[in-house]
């Protein structure tokens, strides 16, 4: 039997119009969401929250002469980009975004938190080498397939449904349910999804 899991990355203030890395239109995304929570068909739901302290190498005021949006190297040798400072722990930034739905049976993973290096995926940072709790909770949970949805659609939600076809997991991806920071990267990614494996659809 299929148990599906609902994973809503990184929904916080921060990435919302007025935010510090405000990503497009994203308002648009909440209504379904929230509708999708409703259907009941979720063993599981989770919330990843990108969870930065304030002197994290991703942020262009981190990097000396660095520009945002630029491309710089971080201390693990990884390319990465230069990003505004954003979802700092603690900061009403990082908050979840008021209008979107929770419930305290909702499972929180926090993400991002080694200064030394960047974290998209919610399973893992972006060297590799070290995990989230989210492939144990799932597992512990006998989810079999994951739907994503969240922000942004070309970084934290694409890598997370990468790598939760990496972990074995059947992973669906809502496009009216996503939006990205970069039209480019958002190409890329859905090349990247596609040849995955993950599935591109809208949620209703
Ligand atoms: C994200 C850039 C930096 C995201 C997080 O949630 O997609 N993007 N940190
Ligand atoms: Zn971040």
């Amino acid at each position: 039997m299929p148990k599906t899991a609902l994973i809503i990355v990184d929904v916080q203030n921060d990435f919302m119009e007025g935010g510090n890395l405000a990503v497009g239109d994203s308002r648009s995304i909440i209504d379904p969401i929230n509708a999708l929570r409703e259907n009941g068909r979720y063993a599981l739901i989770v919330l990843t929250q990108d969870w930065h302290p304030a002197d994290h190498s991703s942020f262009a005021s981190n990097n000396e002469g660095a520009e945002v949006m630029s491309t710089i190297t971080s201390p693990t040798g990884l390319p990465g980009v230069a990003w505004p400072d954003h979802c700092v722990q603690g900061s009403e930034g990082a908050e979840f975004y008021a209008d979107l739905k929770t419930k305290n049976t909702d499972v929180v993973v926090r993400k991002g938190t080694d200064t030394a290096v960047d974290s998209y995926s919610g399973f893992m940072d972006n060297d590799k080498q070290t995990k989230t709790d989210l492939e144990k909770i799932l597992r512990a949970n006998g989810i079999t397939h994951v739907h994503i949805v969240g922000l942004a659609a070309d970084y934290c939600v694409g890598f997370t449904a990468l790598d939760a076809v990496d972990a074995g997991f059947n992973a669906t991806l809502f496009t009216d349910c996503t939006r990205p920071v970069g039209a480019d990267s958002w190409g890329e990614m859905q090349a990247k999804l596609a040849e995955k494996g993950v599935t591109l659809t809208e949620s209703v």
